[in-house]
């Protein structure tokens, strides 16, 4: 016998930036419930799905999401009533079919993407599964065994993630050399600590970003994190480029100036051209231990982008955040111009599970790495995300390190870790 949906109810609840998001309870016929919110960026990608917002400038500055909520309520409850949760593709298309827009404007992407996990949450409950299971048999998922995701945390973050740091938005530790994740994350946490100590003995500030990593004011460049990252790695005792290497993420569209197509470093008080960032980024591969590069360049630098591919594809992975958005219409662009050899993965990007999947699935096709990722601007307690990395041997989280809705994540990825330990066949 089918399971329906009986209700679908979503609300309000804070983000970690204290600024509204929605969080959505779905409850089956057979009495099951889950529940699930959705996170959002601050230098959101300008082809995202569409975070839909209040408007109104009384409330939270026009950020409310009591319009998102509202379209939960109203016509996407009154859609899935009495749908079977055993075909869940079918409840993400009658969304997006009910949306009738390519960037989910009509209903918004945060109300459609809080009801596609709350009735995935749901839905693998009803069936005693973990949802890490539930989303790999679902999906027709096929991997030989488990192979859980890797910590990526970000320890030094600047651009529109904290002021007065750097123009580049994220430094970060690669932890790749560890016998178990529990490990992987206890040495990632201790170099993000022994980060704390260096930048001290500098005479630098450690006060922290929106993603708990430092953001040092006056710094003299943005190749600078680099060499106190090393020496971070190498003060807590592993060895760079061994145990733990670096990945970078300029969010490159944030300082891209349109007019005059040249990227505006105002750390080092210079605009550099396309082609000179790629230099830029061939230089510091050479001097220092770099795994990833994650949106080197603008999200519409097409040219770019195959130009940085051609130079660094053979040695780092690259990346596509903002570039890709989680869109298997953009992968396959990315793909065509051959522009990366990995993607972030943001659920949020793209507004529902099933599509999310189908990206996954489109560059696993092609070997890229899939790196499964936090928002910078209002994540929540939620480690959904986790799951889904899970479920698809995600190569990383980016997520981290520190702040409870960042170390949610990390502590849900050791349950899991414990967990499969127990029984491997799961
Ligand atoms: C990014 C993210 C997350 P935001 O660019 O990768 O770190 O930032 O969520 O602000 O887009
Ligand atoms: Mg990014």
């Amino acid at each position: 016998m089918s399971v329906k949906i009986r209700s679908v109810v979503a609300r309000e609840i804070l983000a970690s930036d204290g600024s509204p998001t929605v969080e959505c309870r779905a409850t089956l016929d057979n009495g099951i419930i889950g529940t699930a919110s959705v996170p959002y960026g601050v230098s959101a990608g300008a082809h995202e799905a569409c975070m839909l917002l209040d408007g109104n400038r009384n409330r939270y500055n026009g950020k409310g999401m009591q319009k998102a909520c509202a379209n939960v309520n109203s016509q996407i409850a009154k859609k899935l009533a009495g749908q079977p949760v055993e075909n869940f593709s079918k409840i993400d298309q009658l969304m997006i079919t009910l949306d009738g827009t390519p960037n989910k404007k009509r209903l918004g992407g945060n109300a459609i993407l809080s009801v596609s996990l709350a009735v995935a949450r749901a839905a693998a409950a009803s069936k005693k599964l973990p949802l890490y299971t539930w989303i790999r048999k679902t999906f027709g998922l096929k991997y030989p065994s488990w192979s859980l995701p890797k910590p990526m945390m970000v320890v030094i973050e600047g651009g529109k993630h904290a002021d007065d740091s750097t123009d580049m938005q994220e430094f970060l530790f690669s932890v790749h050399g560890a016998p178990s994740i529990a490990e992987a994350v206890r040495w990632g946490e201790e170099s993000y600590q022994s980060l704390k100590r260096v930048l001290k003995t500098q005479g630098l500030n450690t006060n922290v970003g929106n993603e708990g990593a430092y953001a040092p004011s006056g710094l003299s460049s943005n190749e600078s994190p680099l060499a106190l990252m090393v020496e971070a790695i190498t003060k807590a005792g592993f060895r760079p480029g061994r145990d733990i290497s670096i990945s970078l993420d300029p969010a490159a569209s944030e300082f891209y100036d349109k007019h005059s197509h040249t990227y505006i470093l105002k750390r080092e008080g210079k605009g550099l051209t396309s082609a000179q960032m790629v230099g830029l980024y061939q230089e510091w591969i050479r001097k220092y231990p770099i795994l990833t590069l994650e949106d080197g360049l603008a999200e519409d630098d097409w040219d770019g982008w195959a130009h940085l591919y051609k130079a660094i594809g053979g040695s780092v992975r690259v990346i596509g955040d903002d570039l890709t958005v989680t869109n298997v219409l953009r992968v396959k662009k990315a793909i065509q111009k051959k522009a990366i050899n990995a993607v972030l993965i943001k659920l949020n990007q793209i507004g529902t599970l099933s599509e999310t999947i189908d990206t996954v699935r489109l560059g696993q096709q092609h070997g890229f790495w899939q790196v499964v990722s936090h928002r910078g601007g209002g994540e929540t307690n939620d480690p959904f995300l986790v799951d889904v990395a899970v479920a698809v041997n995600a190569e990383y989280i980016k997520v981290g390190p520190a702040r409870g809705e960042r170390v949610a994540k990390y502590n849900r990825l050791m349950a899991i870790e414990q967990e499969l330990s127990a029984r491997p066949h799961a």
